[in-house]
């Protein structure tokens, strides 16, 4: 069953991600919007205005909201914005690709994003705003925070908890059991075998902490 018509937030890269997911799943997407006027046409849409054009011009039980800014470590505009039109009564819709794999016995808040070729294994949680990107692993039992992004063929083995705007990189991979502290980044291509301070940064095989 479709939802009510669609506005993604941002016309950059992961935007366009996120409307293929969208449009893959048949859903109606009225446009984007960007602070950049030049946007004028993202995988076929239409750049509609500001960020701030959508609580202008739209009733918030009109309009389902996706958020197309991405993050690297800290999520910005991705939090900002999902803060701030969550304050003005909009909602987020969750966007899962019809080829991702995502167990039923998951439970992803509002806003999630699974893409194209992720696999969510059962008893996961995932927290608000959170994105398991292209071709993630996430096994059974992991627990996700908020605005955290598992980006591209990262792997999470099975009870591993992810903290709140955590950052996981490409191809990482983080063993069973692991414990990732919130606002931490772990650097593509990790193997990390221990726990992850809060707010630091890790990196290597086996994983380091840099900062
Ligand atoms: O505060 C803002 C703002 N900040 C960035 N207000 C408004 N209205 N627009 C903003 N933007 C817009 O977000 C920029 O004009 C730009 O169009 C877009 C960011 O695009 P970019 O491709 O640089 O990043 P992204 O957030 O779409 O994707 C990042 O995260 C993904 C997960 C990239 O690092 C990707 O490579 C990554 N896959």
């Amino acid at each position: 069953m479709k939802s009510l018509p669609i506005i993604v937030l941002g016309g950059g890269g992961h935007a366009r991600v996120v409307i293929d997911a969208l449009l893959a799943c048949n859903e109606q997407v009225l446009g984007f919007v960007d602070a950049d006027p030049d946007k004028t046409d993202v995988e076929g849409l239409r750049r509609l205005g500001q960020v701030e054009y959508i609580a202008e011009t739209y009733r918030s039980d009109k309009v389902l909201l996706a958020n197309g800014f991405g993050s690297i470590g800290m999520p910005g505009a991705r939090l900002t914005y999902f803060e701030k039109y969550k304050q003005w009564g909009f909602q987020f819709i969750s966007v899962i690709h019809p080829r991702a794999i995502v167990s039923p016995s998951t439970t992803l808040e509002e806003g999630v994003q699974v893409m194209a070729g992720a696999i969510i294994q059962p008893g996961v949680s995932v927290g608000e705003n959170s994105i398991i990107n292209t071709g993630a692993s996430v096994d059974h039992d992991c627990t996700i925070g908020s605005h955290v992004h598992v980006a591209p063929r990262a792997t999470l083995s099975g009870t591993v908890r992810v903290g709140d705007c955590a950052h996981i990189g490409t191809g990482a991979v983080v063993i069973q059991g692991i414990d990732i502290g919130a606002e931490s980044m772990v650097g593509a291509g990790s193997v990390v075998v221990k726990d992850v301070e809060k707010g630091s940064t890790v990196l290597g095989n086996p994983a380091v902490r840099k900062s």
